[in-house]
């Protein structure tokens, strides 16, 4: 059954593009065609490789500024972010590239002969993407997975195709191999689905909800497909007593305001030691009022729509706008899927609000009385993607830093991803690790061979 895709402006609530989604029978020939490209693209030589994906950068990197402002057209993103995405791209493409050159296999000594080991790839990889950063999630996982030899079919979120369209043609005219990468819009249980179940599909990348990932894994395990998976999270962000308190007021708004609250990363749980709770709260209201939200293609924009109605109105089942909070920021009325910055205190630990990923920009407020009970707060959700710990005690940072079950932790900082330094999460959060010098490893299979060197 054909299905069709509608693009809609989520600053305006406007549907400009219609997309047609690719029903299963199209993703089987797609994924004939990427076996085919993909043998000849492994037969390269790793500089040949490289080369292409530096020009593919390139043609990214010269249309920065057309892809920063469909993201911001289809996903709502501030301009400012929008070019930083974008740029992401091009960086990830050029990391990449210089994995190419550097994946080798080993020579191991044995008696009788010679071992070697070889970094295959894998084939034919689906990179299934969400629409909360459409454009450098499908990056994280096309770029290792092109760069060690494999084919990719990405597969972008309903919402957001148009970027994913825009770089796939950017690719070929820079010289991949026709087939080699190739994007397949479409509805998750269709699209997705077929890519998650054919048997040509060596990998699955899944970024999204545990919910769905879940589900695929499930999928994979019947086969033995290689999966990784990057789901939810509800990160802390701890704030001690002896932290530097102005700063990590000032700071907090970015770290779940950013991109809405629409962020696995998002630190929408603030920890605050008890003595310093209430000179925090009064410190954290004027910077979420700074926090100016508005028309995302203006350049002071620091804080968009949410993605779609559908979305809105699941975060308003967790947190109606007329409950009332501790701080309420100011959001645009009419049109478009606006949602006002909100922080919420008095809530009980293990109440949804508190443990659930609301995936909007809403956070809670908590407070803790020492490290045991930061901790034991900290952890105690089925996430571990993120946190942020602030303190000027070295040695506590270090002890937080080993005590909270996460895989992205930033000690008096909220940055978590870069894309030379691996990232994913534990417990819930997903499965393997993306970015950073390992990412190749990822799209490879050891092989391991001895050859016997008697007569
Ligand atoms: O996710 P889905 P949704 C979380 C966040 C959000 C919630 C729901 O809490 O509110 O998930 O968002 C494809 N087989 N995150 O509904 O459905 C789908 O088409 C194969 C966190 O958008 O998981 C899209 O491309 N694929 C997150 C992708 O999966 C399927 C980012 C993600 O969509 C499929 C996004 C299926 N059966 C949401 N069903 C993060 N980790 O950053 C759906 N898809």
């Amino acid at each position: 059954m054909p299905h069709e895709l509608h693009v809609t402006d989520p600053a305006t609530g406007e549907r400009f593009e219609t997309v047609p989604g690719t029903p299963p029978d199209a993703v089987d020939a797609a994924v004939h065609r990427a076996a085919r490209a993909q043998r000849g693209w492994a037969d390269l030589a790793p500089a040949d490789r490289a080369r292409l994906l530096r020009r593919f950068a390139d043609a990214v990197d010269g249309h920065r500024e057309e892809l920063a402002r469909l993201e911001v057209r289809e996903a709502g993103h501030p301009v400012t972010n929008a070019r930083w995405e974008a740029g992401n791209v091009r960086d990830l493409l050029e990391y990449a590239a210089g994995g190419a050159e550097r994946l080798t296999g080993r020579q191991i000594p044995v008696p009788g002969g010679v071992n070697l080991t070889f970094a295959e790839p894998l084939g034919v990889v689906a990179v299934i993407a969400p629409w909360n950063f459409p454009m450098p999630i499908a990056a994280w996982g096309t770029a290792p997975a092109l760069a060690a030899g494999n084919a990719v079919l990405l597969k972008p979120a309903e919402t957001t195709p148009l970027t994913a369209l825009r770089l796939a043609e950017l690719g070929l005219a820079a010289g991949l191999p026709e087939g080699l990468f190739q994007v397949l819009p479409g509805a998750g249980p269709v699209t997705g689905a077929a890519l998650v179940e054919h048997p040509g599909v060596a990998k699955v990348v899944f970024t999204g909800s545990t919910a769905v990932g879940k589900q695929i894994m499930a999928t994979c395990a019947a086969s033995v497909k290689r999966v990784t998976l990057e789901l939810g999270g509800k990160s802390p962000n701890i704030v001690f007593a002896d932290a530097d308190l102005e700063r990590a007021a000032a700071t907090a708004p970015g770290a779940f305001l950013d991109n809405t609250g629409q962020d696995c990363c998002a630190r929408t749980r603030i920890l605050v030691q008890r003595p310093v709770y209430d000179r925090f709260l009064e410190l954290l209201e004027p910077a979420v009022h700074a926090f100016t939200t508005g028309d995302p293609a203006d350049e002071a924009t620091m804080m968009g729509p949410l993605i779609s109605a559908a979305h809105r109105e699941r975060v308003r089942g967790y947190v109606p706008e007329d409950t009332p909070a501790a701080i309420r920021g100011k959001a645009p009325t009419g049109d478009g899927f606006w949602y006002p910055a909100t922080v919420l205190t008095g809530v009980p630990p293990d109440d949804r609000r508190a443990t659930e990923e609301i995936f909007g920009p809403v956070a809670v407020v908590l407070p803790f009385d020492d490290e045991d009970d930061a901790v034991r707060l900290a952890n105690a959700t089925p996430y571990g993607l993120a946190g942020s710990l602030w303190t000027r005690d070295s040695a506590r940072a270090l002890r937080m830093s080993r005590a909270v079950a996460a895989g992205n932790l930033s000690v008096n900082s909220h940055s978590s991803v870069r894309y030379w330094t691996p990232f994913g999460g534990f417990k819930q959060s997903g499965l393997g690790r993306e970015l950073g010098p390992d990412a190749l490893a990822a799209f490879t299979e050891t092989k391991n061979v001895f050859i016997s060197t008697e007569h």
